[in-house]
């Protein structure tokens, strides 16, 4: 059919030239038909293009995606690690700002120390003119009374008579002696307190810079650390006179017994000893004698032999009573040692020992009995031991002085687990082996935390005769 038709169509074709087409039309239609198909093909071609480009466009759009999809996953990783170090950021700044709080309260709290010691300042400057008059006073009665008695030996006089005037002279030359004691200690203490004063004002201005609170606290027990002031020695109140020399109650218990219900700082005499002034707790139905106290870290424990014999610290706050004065207490015999401690939890706890103590002799041996109370025992592993300080080891530690790797001055053993001397941490320590140097009672079951409060103190025990310790107050009036 085709083969046919293509003769017929030229054939047309031929004709139509010279005929049927007409000459005119021709340079019309010539040009014509072949750009009408040049143009159909150009279409094509470009759709094929236009579709090429769409493939090649929407590969490259499926890989931008793509990629983009990749980024977006990497920004919001980022994002997740941002919020994260922004939540810790936060718990930072937050720390931060707590302990800022804590500087604050610590520069306050010292600058009420300073204004007390410039109150302290002020009361022994008094004090000291006060004693000065008494002196005076003292030296003139002694110059009437030896007259007295020269014109007295002159005439006659009793046996009887001449033993009360000596006695009363020695009473007199006494109360002289302590009250020169006294006065050498007062100077002593305005000297530190002024020492005290300006290096509180140097703390202050440190204050302002430094950012760790403990290092901070630290320092500062350390500065006071080598000048832990001496406790008050006796001084006789004025206004009682001779009479109170042998007056005194022999301990607190003694005190309670006689009526008095403030604690407070008393002076007292045990048996055969000479007076000390000593902190007398009376808040539970009896007068216990305190003889260590930690409260609030003010005072370094890390002290000489000769500052535990004879004693240190602050009545108020923190201090030892003195080996010496301990052991007066104890020769009475007799005796129960209460031991009182509290943790950063609150937690209060107690126990009890039967008590003695031996003379400088024997380096102040201890004797401990357990009797009651609710915390572990660890001390009587410590009787038999001898006090120990970081200038005289007498523990059982054939390599360590025990007393210098822990600080403080102890009952020592091989070291033992158990020191009420050591360093007040306001802050756990971070290292192991300051931990070991806090205040100890029995560690190794928890990690150790230093404590936040002990107390040490004497009692007699209950005995028939006397009212029964753990008898309600009322009872005890009755008694009295
Ligand atoms: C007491 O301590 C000193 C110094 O540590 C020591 O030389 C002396 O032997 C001790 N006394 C007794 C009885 O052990
Ligand atoms: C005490 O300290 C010394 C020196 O740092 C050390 O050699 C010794 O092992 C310590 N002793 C105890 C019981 O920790
Ligand atoms: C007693 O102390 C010593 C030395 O510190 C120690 O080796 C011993 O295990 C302790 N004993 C008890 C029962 O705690
Ligand atoms: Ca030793």
């Amino acid at each position: 059919m085709r083969i046919a038709l293509i003769p017929i169509l030229l054939a047309v074709a031929a004709a139509c030239v010279p005929a049927l087409c007409g000459k005119e039309e021709q340079p019309v239609l010539q040009p014509a038909a072949p750009v009408e198909t040049r143009s159909r093909f150009a279409a094509l071609d470009d759709v094929r293009l236009l579709a090429n480009g769409l493939l090649q466009l929407g590969q490259s759009l499926r890989e931008f995606v793509q990629k983009t999809r990749g980024q977006i996953n990497d920004i919001l990783q980022k994002l997740n690690i941002f919020d994260h170090s922004f939540y810790q950021l936060s718990v930072l700044a937050s720390e931060i700002k707590e302990e800022e709080e804590e500087l604050k309260k610590t520069t306050v709290v010292l600058k009420a120390n300073n204004e007390e010691i410039k109150g302290l300042s002020v009361k022994i400057s008094s004090k000291v003119d006060s004693i000065l008059q008494e002196k005076s006073r003292l030296r003139n009665k002694v110059d009437g009374l030896e007259e007295k008695l020269s014109s007295m030996s002159q005439g006659l006089m009793t046996s009887e008579q001449g033993a009360e005037i000596s006695g009363l002279r020695e009473v007199i030359l006494s109360q002289e002696r302590s009250i020169t004691e006294l006065l050498t200690a007062v100077r002593e203490q305005s000297d530190q307190l002024n020492h005290q004063k300006v290096k509180i004002t140097i703390l202050e201005e440190k204050l302002t810079f430094d950012t760790l609170t403990q290092e901070t606290i630290e320092r500062m027990s350390d500065i006071f650390s080598n000048e832990a002031p001496t406790l008050t020695p006796y001084l006789t109140s004025s206004s009682t006179g001779t009479t109170s020399m042998t007056n005194l109650p022999s301990d607190c218990s003694d005190l309670f017994n006689r009526g008095e219900r403030a604690s407070g700082v008393y002076g007292i005499r045990p048996t055969g000893t000479e007076p000390f002034m000593a902190f007398c707790d009376m808040s539970k139905d009896h007068g216990a004698t305190v003889i260590q106290r930690r409260t609030d870290g003010s005072v370094n424990f890390d002290q000489i032999w000769e500052k535990y014999e004879n004693g240190f610290g602050d009545f108020q706050r923190d201090f030892w009573l003195g080996l010496r004065n301990i052991h007066s207490l104890a020769t009475r015999g007799n005796s129960v040692l209460h031991i009182q401690l509290e943790d950063w939890k609150h937690n209060r706890r107690f126990i009890e020992y039967r008590f003695n103590l031996n003379g400088p002799e024997s380096n102040y041996t201890i004797h401990l009995t357990h009797l009651s109370g609710d915390l572990p025992d660890p001390m009587s592993n410590h009787t038999g031991m001898m006090f120990s300080t970081k200038d005289r080891d007498n523990d059982n530690h054939q390599e360590s002085n025990c007393a210098r790797n822990y600080t403080g001055g102890w009952w020592f053993n091989a070291c033992g687990d158990t020191n009420l001397n050591g360093r007040y941490f306001h802050m756990r320590p971070k290292g192991r082996s300051d931990r070991r140097r806090g205040i100890q009672w029995k560690p190794g079951q928890k990690a150790s935390h230093s404590l936040k409060f002990t107390q040490i103190s004497v009692h007699p025990v209950a005995s028939p005769n006397t009212p029964s310790f753990t008898s309600p107050s009322s009872e005890t009036r009755v008694f009295l």
